[in-house]
């Protein structure tokens, strides 16, 4: 027998010998392991839709009366019933937990984030931990529906009161609340809403925060105004109702026009820079249709919000919410917000990170403590984002595109997810019976979760050794680390970067374990944390390989951000997202999954609904589009003096808790409230001006 072939026999032998070794060595794909048994504690009481809130005129209207005897009486302010809109969102007394409340208090939040401006509509973040959400009220509402009967689910009016379908379902005529003003008193109406989707939404030079891209709200979608308090929105599908959830927060928040839009370079010789940067933090008073209005900043220290004495909504018995009239938001760490809640410091605290959680329970078990701390389901999720662009998003140098090719490549992913010991990675951060192997997509336990719809590929270093050579990657020069093939690279060792949001220690730790890990399999991965505002720029602009990522609201309920699912436009994926050209260039299984996502935005079928997300996660984990790392409960920290959040309220579902507890109606009652004020009988001063006006 010829040599070579001899040599190929003995190539094919050994090939035959190393493929079929590398086939004893290869780990099958397994169901995933079921989570350690965790119950949530808090329990639910679901309500009918129309049992929370409803637009009506009220027979009389009532304020603090410190309001009325410095504000109204001096001629500084109109009556309360003329500061509220025809008819005010009324809040039924029914789903409040501790029925109407009283006037006062203050609220005292602290947070990890650092407000970079006002300007969240043109991508600016506020820190986050609830400053954005009680400054931007959007068309519709999502947070409370936590508690809503499953089968009545569908978001709250808010600014927009009512809207009814066209009878072939293409168009939606929106109402806004009528003769509802700014906290500075401008009138509120379309126009704010216009300037919002014309001037920033569709306009490609700002990218609002919150996923507000054209194609969240569907592909051609458009929008005008009929007039001052009617918005027509015409959809491509019929009955696309889905898109209600995207009118909610973060992605469908007017801003002021009479303030910005001066500012927009439309309208003035700005530049769009100029224009993001408008509205810095210490420009006070910036006018919201929120309950509260930023009158102090002191950076690194704190923002100072007072009431708004413009907010639209009431009780049912006409008092104008907020209860609470002053919210501070302390500026320190994530961790530091845990700290202070149980120690009773602070008020609040989404229990978020699992590094806190044995610490927090021992400190909130004691009868005495200041806070009640309550478990929810299992929602807080890690995985590991693979930029999947090859379209140039984020800039991508040599290296970075020849990691983007590695990315696409499922082998290699096959192999990094392989080298995840997610039992250790689990146990490295808490003990105990939180923390549950997660492959990665929609979470197991929620509604649309499917444990027998999610493909696990268990650890197994043998394993992940071989898909990375599957994928062509040898470590040619002995050095540990495996390499690029000769004409990648010049054949030089694969380094990838990781990115992770050092505000949070559990990214942090996430982050390290990732790199060890990798290593163990001769993967170099070199960490390249980021502070949150940092990694929130890097990541939404692409400028990175990979990243640890916080799932978000997408993963738990589906209808919320159901754009982040898959890349249905040029910008709505996380970790996929167009180049400059617009165009993307998607896997066959990415397109898989955009349709998929797509029939289930147009579906209003429930069972082709649930039977379209089990064909989703099937696909995503198959394709490992994103490595889980670890899943586990949250719970809510709140101080006991606080009254109407409901039990069971979850840290995170549609929203946030800062959002689901439905904040402008929390309350202290009297005879519990202290002396926490820093601007005591103050409300918002002029917008620009000096802070808070007695
Ligand atoms: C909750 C939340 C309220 C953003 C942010 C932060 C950003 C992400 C996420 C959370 C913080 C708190 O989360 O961790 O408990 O208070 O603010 O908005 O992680 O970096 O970009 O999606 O919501
Ligand atoms: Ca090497």
């Amino acid at each position: 027998m010829p040599r070579h072939l001899i040599a190929l026999g003995g190539a094919a032998l050994l090939f035959g010998a190393s493929t079929i070794a590398l086939q004893a060595q290869m780990v099958e794909p397994t169901a995933v392991p079921p989570p350690p048994t965790f119950a949530a504690q808090g329990k639910i009481t679901f309500v009918g839709r129309d049992d929370i809130e409803e637009f009506k005129a009220l027979p009389a209207y009532h304020e603090p009366d410190w309001v009325t005897k410095n504000f109204v009486d001096t001629g500084k302010l109109p009556p309360v019933a003329e500061r509220l809109p025809k008819e005010p969102l009324v809040f039924k007394t029914g789903d409040m937990p501790d029925g109407v409340g009283q006037y006062g208090g203050t609220l005292r939040h602290v947070i990890g984030g650092r407000p970079q401006g006002w300007n969240w509509i043109a991508g600016q973040v506020q820190g986050w931990g609830g400053v954005s959400y009680a400054m931007w009220e959007c068309l519709t509402r999502t947070g409370p529906l936590f508690h809503v009967k499953a089968d009545e689910l569908e978001p709250l009016p808010n600014l927009a009161r009512s809207w009814e379908w066209s009878d072939d379902g293409h168009q939606l005529t929106m109402h806004l609340i009528e003769g509802a003003k700014w906290s500075d008193g401008a009138p509120f109406n379309a126009d704010d809403v216009m300037f919002f989707w014309e001037d920033n939404v569709l306009d490609p030079n700002v990218a609002p925060q919150g996923g507000a891209t054209p194609e969240a709200f569907g592909e051609g979608t458009t929008l005008k105004k009929i007039d001052d308090y009617t918005v027509l929105w015409t959809f491509k599908d019929a009955f696309p109702k889905q898109y209600l959830y995207a009118m909610a927060f973060g992605s469908f928040c007017p801003g002021p026009a009479h303030i910005m839009k001066p500012q927009h370079p439309k309208y003035s010789d700005n530049t769009y820079d100029q224009y993001v940067n408008a509205f810095p933090p210490d420009m006070l008073n910036f006018p919201t249709m929120g309950a509260w209005v930023p009158v102090a900043y002191r950076p690194d220290d704190i923002i100072v919000t007072r009431r708004n004495p413009y907010y639209w909504k009431v009780d049912e018995q006409g008092n104008q919410l907020p209860y609470f009239d002053e919210v501070q938001y302390k500026l320190s760490t994530w961790a530091d917000r845990d700290v202070q809640a149980v120690a009773g410091s602070g008020d609040w605290s989404n229990l978020e990170q699992a590094e806190s959680y044995v610490e927090a329970l021992k400190r909130s078990a004691d009868p005495k403590a200041p806070a009640r701390l309550e478990f929810g389901p299992r929602i807080i999720g890690y995985s590991l984002d693979f930029n999947m662009s090859d379209e140039g998003w984020g800039n991508p140098d040599e290296r970075g595109e020849a990691v983007r090719e590695l990315n696409r490549n499922l082998d290699f992913r096959k192999a990094v997810t392989y080298g995840l010991d997610r039992q250790r990675l689990g146990d490295s951060l808490v003990k105990g019976p939180f923390t549950a192997i997660y492959p990665g997509g929609i979470y197991i336990g929620t509604s649309f979760g499917d444990a027998d719809s999610t493909v696990y590929y268990p650890h197994s270093v043998e394993t992940a050794k071989a898909y990375l050579e599957k994928a062509g990657l040898k470590d040619t020069d002995g050095d540990g680390f495996v390499n690029y093939p000769a004409d990648v690279m010049g054949g030089k060792n694969v380094e990838i970067t990781l990115m992770a949001n050092t505000d949070y220690a559990t990214d942090h730790n996430l982050g390290e374990a990732v790199v060890a890990m990798m290593g163990e399999i001769g993967l170099r991965v070199i960490p390249d944390f980021a502070d949150g505002n940092r990694w929130n720029n890097l990541w939404r602009g692409g400028e990175y390989d990979w990243t640890v990522r916080r799932g978000d609201k997408e993963l738990i309920t589906v209808v919320q951000q159901t754009y982040q699912l898959a890349p249905v436009g040029p910008l709505t994926s996380p970790w996929h997202k167009a180049g400059s050209s617009g165009k993307l260039d998607l896997l066959p299984f990415e397109q898989e999954l955009v349709d998929i996502v797509n029939k289930f935005i147009n579906s209003s079928d429930n069972a082709e609904r649930a039977q379209l997300m089990k064909d989703y996660q099937k696909i995503f984990t198959t394709n490992v589009y994103e490595a889980g790392l670890t899943n586990y409960p949250g719970a809510l920290i709140i101080n006991k003096r606080i009254r109407n959040v409901s039990s069971g309220t979850p840290i995170l579902a549609f929203q946030w808790a800062e959002d689901s507890a439905i904040r402008e109606r929390m309350y202290v009652p009297e005879d519990l409230q202290q002396n926490y004020e820093l601007y005591p009988q103050t409300l918002p001063g002029e917008p620009g001006g000096d802070g808070p006006v007695k």
